[in-house]
């Protein structure tokens, strides 16, 4: 039982990890945490269903797991009474019934959250500990530290840091091991005609699970998503189980095909491990330690070990420093002035586009898509249809189970839609469907002929690329990496560029905007 004035441990829903900073070091007879299900984070944005029931599922099994172990746990369910439907307010209730001399909590992942935890110190009558999240490899000092004075953030450098930082696939000398710092050019190839990738682990609800989806489906039961096939690892166990089957059956491939994409193939040789990652069942570093393992006993070459490393304490750390470095400007940031609605097929997945029909099925069906499919199959399309990057930003946070604002924003804002100007990317993702039909076996049964540039049945994707290369010339023509696409427009001449631009205005114009309230209430 806790002291009568205990240390109050509020644990959010993405910090279900053993070791959070906030509880390190505390002792059981000390000490009361609390969870809380509120209406405010359920709500926000409308979740996938998968996402809710993932986060809430994952915060009972966490607190009947630190129950188990002695830990005082006050958990507060989204439908108990007297439930306030906020942080702010659940805390509030909390300092009533436990009159704690203090409350510690690590820092929010979440621009939002932060501040509203910000305001603890002056709203609550006892003393308020902010810890740092001390679960990623570069705090917030060091990043911005490293982009200080850079004129471009450019993540292969701070990548290198990281290495060298934690010493992860180095020798001990300090050299790269295998000789290279990057093995991205081996990590290109096309799928295969009869590629079989192993099966992802599917972790069947259980009696906690199973509460939860109902009370998803009957809460949130007009949020986008299907509950049908719900599998997400809930416990640190069996996260753990989903990493151990990666480091075994899928690594081996995952380089080569990173950027491949098979029609149905949901999760290819991807890890398949970001839901666990983001909400704390799993340790990054313990991740990179284990693919180097996988290298050093032969069981996985080096670009595709190189490759996942570089995703985690390169893109991933380098993506949360830049969030934090360029919030709240980046939610607003719309450098290319893109103001078309999204269309009401990303939530529908009503469309002829093969590629685009399929990653919104998965993303229905499971609240994933894998990464090239996220960035060069809808991405590039929001980027060259020129949707509206607030649209964009809804769209992506409430479709995936692994979407939180600190990953999702500069992926959507930076990667995806050159909403930031280039801070992020040093030129825009724009492809026409050539790159699709390289990379992926969609177009080959499409409605749409890939081949054909303009005009009826014409690959979309074909005119939207030089509509959008046209009308971002004036912008685009001065960057070395895109302008000398221009000489190639230029060449085409007056009579087949009007073709393009024509092709391309008559799809936009077909193109039927979502409804309003699939993201967020009206
Ligand atoms: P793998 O391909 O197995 O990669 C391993 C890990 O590397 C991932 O689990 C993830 O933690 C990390 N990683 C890889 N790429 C990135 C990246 N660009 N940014 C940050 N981490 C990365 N990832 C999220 O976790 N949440 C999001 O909300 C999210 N939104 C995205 C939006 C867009 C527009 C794009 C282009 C990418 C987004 N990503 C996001 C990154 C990436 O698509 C997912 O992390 C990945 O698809 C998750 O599947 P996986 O675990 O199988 O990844
Ligand atoms: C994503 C999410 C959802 C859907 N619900 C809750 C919740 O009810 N309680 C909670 O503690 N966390 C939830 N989360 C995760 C939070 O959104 C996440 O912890 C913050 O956004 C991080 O800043
Ligand atoms: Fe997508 Fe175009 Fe290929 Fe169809 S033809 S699958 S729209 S890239």
């Amino acid at each position: 039982m806790p002291a009568r004035t205990p240390i109050l441990v509020p644990i959010l829903g993405d910090q279900l990890t053993r070791t959070l900073s906030s509880i390190r070091g505390r002792t059981k007879d000390d000490t009361v945490i609390l969870m809380m299900e509120v209406w405010d984070e359920a709500a926000y944005v409308k979740h996938h269903k998968q996402k809710i029931v993932l986060v809430f599922s994952a915060m009972r099994h966490f607190a009947k797991e630190l129950r188990d172990d002695g830990w005082s746990v006050d958990y507060v369910k989204l439908d108990d009474k007297d439930n306030s439907g906020s942080f702010t307010g659940e805390v509030a209730r909390a300092i009533e019934r436990h009159e704690p001399r203090a409350v510690h909590i690590t820092e929010a992942g979440e621009w939002r959250v932060q501040q509203a935890l910000e305001e603890w110190p002056d709203k609550f009558a006892c003393e308020v500990e902010i810890f740092p999240d001390d679960r990623f490899v570069c705090d917030h000092a060091t990043f911005r530290e490293w982009a200080e004075g850079r004129k471009h953030l450019t993540m292969e450098h701070f990548y290198r840091e990281m290495r060298r930082r934690t010493g992860i696939l180095m020798t001990d000398d300090g050299k790269p091991k295998g000789g290279d710092w990057n093995y991205d050019k081996d990590n290109r190839e096309p799928p295969k005609e009869d590629m079989d990738p192993p099966a992802v682990p599917h972790f069947e609800p259980d009696d906690i699970t199973r509460e939860v989806i109902d009370l998803v489906e009957n809460r949130f039961g007009d949020h986008f998503g299907s509950l049908e096939s719900f599998h997400w690892p809930v416990t640190s166990d069996e996260a753990n189980k989903a990493a151990d089957a990666f480091f075994k059956q899928r690594i081996e491939q995952f380089g080569p095909y990173q950027d491949a994409m098979v029609h149905g193939q949901d999760d290819m040789y991807h890890s398949m491990l970001s839901t666990s990652l983001n909400c704390g069942l799993l340790d990054p570093l313990d991740l990179c330690e284990r693919a180097e393992q996988a290298y050093e006993e032969g069981r996985a070459p080096i670009n595709s070990v190189e490759g996942f490393i570089r995703q985690i304490i390169g893109w991933r750390e380098y993506i949360r420093g830049f969030y934090w470095l360029h919030m709240p400007g980046l939610e607003s940031d719309n450098a290319l002035e893109a103001t078309r609605p999204l269309p009401e097929f990303f939530w529908t997945g009503e469309t002829d586009m093969r590629c685009l029909a399929d990653c919104i099925r998965s993303t229905h069906e499971d609240a994933h898509a894998h990464h090239i499919q996220r960035l060069m199959v809808l991405g590039n399309f929001c980027l060259i249809a020129g949707i509206d990057p607030a649209d964009v930003q809804d769209w992506y946070l409430a479709v995936y189970a692994d979407a939180y604002q600190w990953v999702e924003l500069p992926n959507v804002s930076g990667m995806i839609l050159y909403a930031d100007g280039g801070k992020l990317a040093t030129k825009p993702y724009a492809a026409s469907g050539n790159y699709i039909n390289k990379m992926s076996n969609y177009c080959k049964e499409c409605t749409y002929s890939v081949s054909k540039k303009t005009g009826e049945g014409a690959c979309p994707f074909n005119p939207l690329y030089w509509h959008f290369m046209d009308r971002h010339r004036e912008r685009l023509e001065s960057n070395h990496r895109i302008g000398r696409i221009y000489a190639t427009w230029d060449r085409m001449g007056d009579a087949k560029k009007r073709e393009y631009l024509e092709s391309a205005d008559k799809f936009l114009d077909s193109l039927q905007p979502a409804r309003k309230g699939w993201a967020r209430e009206n």
